[in-house]
């Protein structure tokens, strides 16, 4: 499959890692649209949250136990955003599910 989130999980395309298990894999986001932008995702291939079943939502569950794993290691005791952009109105860009991890900044109250 031509996925580049996959090709990152894989090591075809370098990146620069903050946390990796067996399911979960986190690294900065190449255009950062803050002081932290760190982008999490499953080691296997989901589309976007649309596609989370009974079936693949421990990769979901894993995911959001991390999360705070890595806000703690980035330093974002003062509170931080997550995003998961969904499909073309939700202006996702690359379709292998992925959560933004945003802060370092306070963050504008309005999101869209
Ligand atoms: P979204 O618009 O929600 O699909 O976000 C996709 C993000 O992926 C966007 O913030 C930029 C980031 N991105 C795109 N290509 C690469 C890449 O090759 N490496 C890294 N680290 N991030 C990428």
């Amino acid at each position: 499959m031509d996925c580049l989130f996959c090709k990152i999980v894989s090591g075809d395309i370098p990146s620069t890692k903050v946390y990796e298990d067996d399911m979960v894999l986190a690294f900065r986001d190449i255009a950062p649209q803050a002081p932290v932008h760190v982008l999490v995702i499953p080691k296997i291939h989901i589309d976007s949250a649309q596609d989370v079943t009974f079936e693949n939502s421990d990769y979901v569950k894993r995911i959001f136990e991390v999360i705070p794993k890595i806000a703690d290691s980035e330093g974002l005791e003062n509170g931080y955003r997550v995003i998961t952009n969904i499909g073309h109105d939700g202006a996702q860009s690359v379709h292998h599910m992925h959560f933004h991890i945003l802060g370092g900044k306070a963050m504008l109250e309005r999101m869209a």
